[in-house]
């Protein structure tokens, strides 16, 4: 679980007129070199930061939440599209956001705004094994691994931020630190150990109903 800033790469030629704005790009991996996916990765600005207008959705298909993990600008709306063909009961008790949509089919009358922010854990009455997360937070500013364990922030505004790390298995916070971005691209490695995700065994379809 350490940080380790592995490479900066300030372009060779500066330019005082281009617009002032970098990248980000982090790898994460477990110590043995496996790539982690669902790494999100948060830069935090000192100032207060522009409110990007957007909707997001986390959809239940096969009896899983997809996605595994959803970051969020706090004042997000989420939909919960239900996709299979039997009813879903999605609750959190989660302290940001204590919701639940009662056992439905298709899409819910309304979406979920998420008005605090933190760490939501999502789940499902009927089906035991669903478990999904929402990180909400305070910036426009964040990105979440893939499977290759790559994130790719763009756009970040020339300032210093405050960066942080979290993973729905690792549950507590990485260390933070302070990032200075300017009109560059900038790399990180990160190393964690992260468990892997439990298999779900889940019961045969038939006969049950659902
Ligand atoms: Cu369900």
């Amino acid at each position: 679980m350490i940080l380790a800033p592995k490479a900066w790469l300030p372009l060779l030629l500066a330019c005082s007129a281009c617009a002032t704005a970098g990248s980000l790009e982090v790898v994460a991996a477990t110590p043995e070199g496996k790539p982690i996916e669902d790494f999100a990765v948060v830069l935090e600005a000192a100032a207060p930061s522009p409110t990007k207008k957007t909707k997001s959705a986390i959809i239940q298909r096969d009896r899983e939440f997809n996605p595994y993990l959803t970051i969020i600008q706090t004042g997000t709306a989420i939909e919960f599209p239900n996709r299979d063909p039997f009813k879903h009961h999605v609750y959190s008790f989660s302290q940001p956001k204590m919701f639940e949509i009662k056992l439905y089919a298709g899409k819910p009358a309304k979406p979920v705004v998420f008005d605090k922010p933190g760490v939501v854990a999502l789940g499902c009455n009927i089906h035991d094994w669903m478990e999904a997360y929402v990180l909400v937070v305070d910036t426009p500013y964040f990105g979440k691994t893939g499977q290759d364990g790559r994130a790719h922030l763009d756009n970040i505004p020339e300032g210093v931020y405050r960066l942080r790390y979290w993973h729905p298995r690792l549950m507590d916070e990485l260390p933070t630190r302070e990032l200075r971005m300017g009109n560059e691209n900038v790399r990180l490695t990160l190393k964690a150990t992260v468990p892997p995700r439990p298999a779900h065994n889940k019961p045969p379809l038939e006969g049950s109903g659902y």
